[in-house]
């Protein structure tokens, strides 16, 4: 890997905090976890240009039985088909599924995918955790 050094100047008590919860995390060195951040940051920018590529892992948490909310689900995922990567089935217990989506599109595209299920009557929870995969991350 092509690498440039630098050096930084940092309060001894940020760099202990810091050194604590990377070591936390399971980081072994310091530079994984700054080129972590970094990465971080970038996408969070990225994300927020809506019209530039983003990929999406949607999750939610519903009661099968209630309200036609399966088949809302089901409708609203046809309905952007070309968008659905994928989608996992996880039944939770005797009422409750769990459904992974995967969305890929436009960022504004997967944000309003998203949004449209996790409003379907019946969705007890929802959550978009989204992601951009580009050269810019090294
Ligand atoms: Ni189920």
């Amino acid at each position: 890997m092509n690498v440039v050094r630098f050096g930084i100047s940092i309060p001894p008590k940020l760099l202990e905090k810091f050194d604590e919860i990377i070591k936390e995390k399971g980081y072994t060195n310091r530079s994984e976890a700054i080129r972590d951040l970094i990465r971080d940051l970038i996408v969070k920018e990225e994300l927020k240009k809506s019209e530039k590529e983003g990929i999406g892992v949607l999750s939610i948490v519903y009661e099968h039985h209630k309200s036609h909310v399966l088949e809302k689900i089901i409708e609203a995922q046809h309905e952007n088909e070309k968008n659905i990567v994928s989608t996992l089935h996880i039944h939770l217990d005797k009422e409750n599924c769990m459904e992974v989506i995967i969305i890929r599109g436009k960022i504004m595209d997967v944000k309003k995918i998203a949004d449209k299920i996790i409003s379907i009557k019946g969705v007890k929870h929802g959550k978009l955790i989204m992601s951009t995969a580009t050269e810019s991350l090294a």
